[in-house]
């Protein structure tokens, strides 16, 4: 008979997880990096307890729930998914801050495991301290919240069930397909509550992160819409990323000539300067992607989600015949848009079509144009990083220098405001895992703490935190955490007295950008003067070395100086709200007012109900 272990509920979990392994492509790594936590009433006697004897398993002191989810999610997104952190918190808000955080990585599809703890299961002392009650019934709390923004969900309410609920747990982290936040609740007296649990369940598992071949027919099919294709377009989604396909990618278009276009989480799946490359594709692409897209009679689809920054809003793809065909290791995503579904891993897939497509290659003429908007591409990317404009300087300028400052293995981390657009269409990517943009959720707030689990995968690679004043205002204090642990960024805050991105878009509904500046209160209206922020203070206080800077030549040596410094830096430079990178051949769908007393709604409202109505099904 297996021997026995009595530990605690909590410690049982601890133990379990640094048992953890996964192993792809023959190359085994432990799943758990360590555990991120703010500990309360709800946490601090059970899991904190348990953390505190097993400190083999590293145990990082965040400054905000939310931001601590972002910074595993980071991290893991940073690991193609093969590593990733626990996250503990206490209950109520210390659990419901971290709601944020789980939606971000579902969305992304990125694995966490978190563990809120939980109201007492033996409920005589109810309501507890920060308890949700309910009249209708004992069975919830904010942690059912979680559900929904889960991909595995589950309440420990007895010792036991750690032995079914865990490996559950492990299954869904560790499965292409399915992973996401997995949420573990913890209610506060089980956690403490001992159990014999059988020795080897606490030992090393190597849990087997598969390379899923798609269907052999289906292949065949691709390969013959592959050859049959005259005007092809290959999307690159995150999952050839995560995939580490790469190579793959470059060898099948290398072979077929197809062109590549790029989305936000795709970016980097081909170096910018790959012969087949075309950038960024969709709302936030360059001409070239989205004028070949609109014809394109084929679109092979690797490891996306065709989320509407991709597919324009479904007006992308304009040709009355174009077929797609969709690798993907998730049915929901193959399936879409009624595409050939090939449910298969991006790398496998790719050598697969590669080999089956043999013989196949784009005519000249569409190589040509190919390498014509590459050209005109480069020519416009350099026009926008050399506008000399201000100061204030234009966004796209600050882009170029940090672009420049940069080597081709450092890490650019950004997630919203105006900067994913610009950063999609101009940022030269020069390796795969150089382009670090939260786009699925495009959480204000994940670009610092985003940046701290960047720079924890990556230790040898500087990290670039792009963020705007809005997003910095939102969640900056993990800089305090980067000083704790000795973590270096080179954050680069741009400063627009507030939101240029949703001040523009309120500027194209009609609105003239109400509510989206940061001005003093006047005669009852929010159009006095710009409150000003000292965000150097502001970051010094928190121990970044911290400066401002006006023009581009400052910030260029700024960055230069940062990049020799040892702690986090915080260059902060102002930029002009109103010179904005603008749109290439593209639409996003964001409806208009039907009716207003303003013209310029009424007007916006036209020009709308127009755009609107190349918005397509596939059929
Ligand atoms: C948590 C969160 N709240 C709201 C939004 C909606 N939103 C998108 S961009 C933006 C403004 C961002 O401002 P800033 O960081 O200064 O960037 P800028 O637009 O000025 O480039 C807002 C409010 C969001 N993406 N995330
Ligand atoms: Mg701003």
């Amino acid at each position: 008979m297996a021997s026995r272990c009595r530990v605690s509920a909590a410690q049982a979990t601890i133990q379990f997880l640094k048992n953890q392994y996964v192993e792809r492509d023959g190359i085994e790594r432990l799943f758990f990096a360590g555990c991120f936590g703010i500990f309360g009433h709800g946490n601090v006697a059970g899991v904190g307890q348990a953390l505190r004897q097993n400190q083999d398993f590293p145990y990082y002191l965040s400054r905000n729930e939310q931001a601590m989810v972002h910074t595993a999610t980071a991290f893991s997104k940073m690991n193609n998914r093969l590593c990733t952190f626990a996250c503990t918190s206490s209950i109520g808000p210390g659990a419901t801050n971290m709601l944020t955080g789980a939606a971000t990585a579902t969305i992304n599809r990125i694995p966490v495991l978190l563990l809120p703890g939980d109201i007492f299961a033996r409920r005589n002392v109810a309501p507890v301290l920060q308890q949700l009650e309910s009249a209708q019934t004992q069975d919830i709390s904010v942690n059912d919240c979680f559900k929904p923004v889960s991909r595995y969900w589950d309440r420990i309410s007895r010792p036991e069930q750690l032995l079914t609920a865990l490996p559950e747990a492990m299954r869904v982290l560790t499965s292409p397909a399915e992973t996401g936040a997995v949420t573990l609740c913890l209610p506060q007296d089980v956690q403490t509550e001992a159990q014999e649990f059988p020795s080897p369940f606490l030992e090393k598992r190597v849990w087997r992160v598969p390379r899923q071949r798609g269907d052999a027919h289906a292949m065949r099919r691709a390969a013959d819409m592959v050859r049959a294709a005259k005007q092809p377009l290959l999307i690159a989604g995150g999952g050839v990323l995560y995939s580490e396909a790469s190579g793959a990618l470059a060898k099948f278009v290398a072979q077929t000539g197809i062109p590549v276009a790029e989305t936000q989480a795709g970016k980097g799946s081909l170096p910018f300067d790959h012969p087949q490359s075309l950038g960024a594709m969709g709302v936030t692409g360059t001409p070239g992607a989205n004028l070949l897209a609109r014809d394109a009679d084929l679109i092979i689809g690797v490891g996306t989600r065709y989320a509407d920054f991709t597919s324009a809003s479904k007006t992308a793809f304009q040709n009355p015949a174009v077929n797609f065909i969709n690798i993907n290791v998730a049915e929901l995503d193959a399936g879409k848009h009624l595409g050939l579904a090939i449910v298969a891993d991006a790398r496998v897939a790719l050598e697969e079509l590669a080999q089956a497509s043999k013989g196949y290659r784009v005519s000249d003429g569409y190589q040509q144009r190919i390498c014509r908007f590459r050209e005109e591409w480069e020519k416009e990317v350099n026009r926008l990083f050399h506008l000399h404009h201000g100061p204030p300087v234009s966004q796209s300028e600050v882009i170029g220098v940090v672009n420049s400052v940069s080597e081709p293995r450092d890490v650019l981390v950004c997630a919203a405001g105006s900067l994913p657009g610009d950063l999609h269409k101009l940022w030269r990517t020069r390796d795969p895992k150089g382009y670090h943009m939260e786009y699925g959720y495009s959480c204000m707030g994940y670009e610092i703490a985003g940046g701290l689990g960047v720079k924890m995968a990556v230790p040898d690679r500087e990290v670039y935190v792009m963020v705007g004043d809005g997003s910095y205002l939102m969640m900056a204090q993990e800089i305090h955490t980067c000083i704790q642990e000795g973590i270096k960024l080179n954050i680069v805050l741009l400063d627009n007295h507030g939101f240029s991105s949703i001040g523009g878009l309120s500027e194209t509904c009609g609105s003239d950008g109400f509510g989206t500046e940061y001005r003093y209160r006047k005669d009852g209206k929010l159009d006095g003067d710009i409150v000003k922020i000292d965000f150097v203070a502001n970051a010094m206080s928190l121990g970044a070395a911290a400066s401002r800077v006006r023009t581009v030549d400052d910030l260029r040596q700024a960055l230069i100086a940062a990049r020799a410094t040892p702690r986090t830096t915080v260059t902060v430079i102002e930029v002009d709200r109103n010179v904005r990178v603008p749109g290439y051949e593209s639409w996003w769908d964001v409806p208009i007012a039907e009716v207003s007393e303003m013209e310029t709604v009424r007007a916006a409202r036209r020009a709308y109900e127009t755009s609107v109505k190349r918005e397509r099904n596939f059929f």
